[in-house]
């Protein structure tokens, strides 16, 4: 398999935790890519492969071993979930769903971390004030919302643990970004474990090359 990567990624991340906690991480080759700073507004230089793999050219991308260009977080860690032996990220039955419902409310809080990220690359005087605080209510709200379902981050590990973790660590990431601890406080607790994980450990973010 190859990953169209980069560390600061959170979407990234969320598959590379769960190669890892999978036991696939070996069998995964890393193609590491170069974002522009303009990223967030404009079309820019797309590291080779990339745009042709996958055209709406955005990471993680995973090539299978059969070919297949996967070009979504969610596919890509049901993939691997598929291919792992012995172990399973995603329960069985009723849990199933209880669980794919915690992940999308930390999937939706990422994707409200991104369109941040992206708006924030923009000039100062051309930002949306507007857009910013949408996204930051709906963090809010979403944080909110996994404080109160806190004792679901306790059970066997899971998509949604993983992905309630790498929303939490790209938070404490950006500084443009609040403290998510106050008023969580069984979150936060229960963060302060996880982050210990090797495959947390082994992957937090850093900036990724301009190129
Ligand atoms: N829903 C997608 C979101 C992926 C995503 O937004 N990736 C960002 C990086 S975190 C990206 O590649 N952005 C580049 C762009 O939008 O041009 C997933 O789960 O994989």
């Amino acid at each position: 398999m190859k990953l169209f990567w980069t560390p600061a990624s959170p979407f990234t991340r969320k598959v590379v935790v769960a190669a890892r906690e999978l036991g696939l991480w070996d069998e995964i080759e890393i193609a590491p890519t170069v974002w522009p700073l303009d990223w967030g507004y404009a079309t820019v230089a797309f590291t080779e492969g990339l745009a042709e793999a996958n055209p709406i050219a955005r990471i993680p991308t995973l090539i299978t071993d059969d070919g297949v260009a996967i070009g979504d977080s969610t596919l890509i860690c049901q993939h691997l979930n598929e291919n792992a032996k012995g172990i399973s990220l995603i329960p069985n039955g009723h849990e199933k769903w209880r669980m794919w419902s915690l992940y999308a409310i930390a999937d939706g809080l990422l994707e409200a971390q991104i369109l941040m990220r992206a708006e924030m690359l923009r000039l100062e005087d051309i930002r949306s004030e507007g857009f910013l605080d949408k996204q930051r209510d709906r963090i809010a709200r979403c944080f909110d919302h996994i404080e109160e379902r806190a004792n679901e981050l306790e059970g066997p590990l899971d998509l949604a643990q993983i992905t309630v973790g790498i929303a939490c660590g790209y938070q404490d990431w950006r500084d443009w970004l609040d403290d998510f601890r106050p008023g969580h406080e069984r979150l936060a607790q229960w963060y302060a474990a996880f982050a210990g994980r090797p495959a947390m450990r082994n992957t937090e973010p850093k900036e990724t090359p301009a190129g």
